[in-house]
């Protein structure tokens, strides 16, 4: 049974670099990985229906942060800085998979959203990305952006390609903030992750 998740409330809670502190792990948490410009800060906005929540940018590699949004003060949505843009220095490339490794490997994360473009065979970085968290034996769900850009009759089948492309099982979410297309299918997805974080009861605990 699918049951539609909806976000009553959604606020920032704060930002947080290579040192800074994260706020309290909730026992739900979704982060969302992506190249730079993909449309992350674009999706966390879509579904929260606040185009000025999180901060979107037409010119890449401006979210140098991981910026924690608490959703119906239940669940935090994570926006990870995106990489592969052309200009970033070594220095920058560096100090963005430090930033990556601390959060990922701090076991906090549950579920990764990964945006690939739905218009693009996925590049280095999207492969490399990829490998990474089949490494970290996260669970993901990808979710292939811009989908207004294309027919909507190929939709399906071009983000299905795209995941395959990238090595993964043949399916990804067509998606589209300007439309709000597969924004329905992602909250059913939100629901269900969040069902499944919820702290099971102990047998012991019921009375
Ligand atoms: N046409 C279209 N443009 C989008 C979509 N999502 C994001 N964009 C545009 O792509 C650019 C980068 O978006 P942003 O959300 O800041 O990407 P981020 O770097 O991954 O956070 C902005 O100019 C957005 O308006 C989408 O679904 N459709
Ligand atoms: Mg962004």
């Amino acid at each position: 049974m699918e049951e539609q998740f909806t976000i009553r409330q959604a606020e920032f809670m704060t930002s947080a670099g290579v040192e800074g502190a994260y706020p309290s792990p909730l026992p739900c948490e979704i982060a969302i990985v992506g190249k730079s410009n993909v449309g992350k800060s674009s999706l966390i906005n879509c579904l929260a229906n606040n185009r000025k929540l999180a901060k979107t940018s037409a010119s890449p590699g401006k979210t140098r942060l991981v910026n924690f949004f608490l959703l119906n003060k239940a669940l935090y949505l994570v926006d990870l800085p995106g990489y592969g843009f052309a200009k970033a220095s070594k220095t920058e490339q560096k100090s963005w998979g430090a930033l990556l490794d601390r959060y990922l490997s701090s076991g906090r994360v549950r579920h990764l959203f990964m945006l690939i473009d739905i218009r693009h065979a996925p590049t280095q970085d999207d492969l490399t990305m990829f490998r990474y968290l089949i490494y970290y034996n996260i669970p993901y769900t990808l979710v292939a952006t811009k989908a207004d850009k294309i027919a909507k009759s190929k939709c399906r089948q071009e983000a299905n390609r795209r995941a395959k492309e990238l090595g993964a099982p043949p399916f990804a979410i067509p998606f589209s903030s300007e439309t709000g297309e597969g924004k329905a299918e992602l909250m059913n997805r939100i629901g269900q992750i969040f069902r499944d974080c919820a702290p099971i009861e102990k047998e012991s605990e019921k009375e």
